[in-house]
């Protein structure tokens, strides 16, 4: 009898335990798992994304103009290239870049912008910057303009983001953007390739 009994405590007590482990894990599982999701609604909603979009924001376009142009700053985790964008609020969409070339700022589309691991890629005025065309409504301050960013990664698979740029008037104020290329931006702005 006393034998038995003896086996039985032995068989309960590591039941006890692991229940007992298993229970603080569960807690500690489940508040991880409310932290991703809380800090997933902020940066993004893809999940297991290694990019992170910052400073995003939308110039207001000009009345009777049809275009604005989106920027922000993107990082990732691992290599990644912004292939494309889409926005409902534009009919078309290019990824653009503005270079100096023979004392004249040029506009460009581009394929894609190369994304380094940990290395921070700005979009700017007077650099690379998301085209909107064809606006189907003008865009004001203040007004969120959606976006849907295409990534590529280095395996090739793409993956999507959604993210919101405000409109704001945020180049003028800036110290790297002179009032030159802001000018420059709106009169290109307007050219088409
Ligand atoms: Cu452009």
């Amino acid at each position: 009898m006393t034998k038995k009994k003896h086996v039985k405590e032995l068989i309960l007590k590591p039941v006890t335990k692991y229940a007992v482990l298993f229970a603080a894990s569960a807690v500690a599982a489940a508040a991880i798992i409310s932290q991703a999701a809380h800090a997933e609604s902020i940066a993004t909603s893809a999940a297991k994304s290694p990019v992170t979009i910052s400073e995003i924001w939308a110039r207001p376009s000009v009345p009777g103009g049809n275009v604005s142009a989106a920027y922000m700053q993107i990082k990732s985790s691992a290599p990644v290239k912004l292939i494309k964008v889409d926005a409902p609020v534009a009919g078309n969409v290019e990824i653009h870049n503005m270079n100096m070339k023979d004392g004249v700022m040029e506009m460009k589309a581009v394929d894609a912008i190369d994304v380094p691991a940990n290395k921070m890629v700005e979009l700017k005025p007077g650099g690379y910057h998301v085209m909107l065309m064809m606006l189907s409504k003008s865009i004001n301050k203040g007004d969120n303009v959606g976006l849907k960013l295409t990534f590529e990664g280095a395996d090739k698979k793409t993956f999507t983001m959604d993210v919101v740029a405000r409109a704001d008037e945020k180049g003028s104020s800036k110290t790297d953007a002179k009032s030159t290329s802001n000018a420059q931006e709106k009169n290109s702005a307007f050219h088409n390739h």
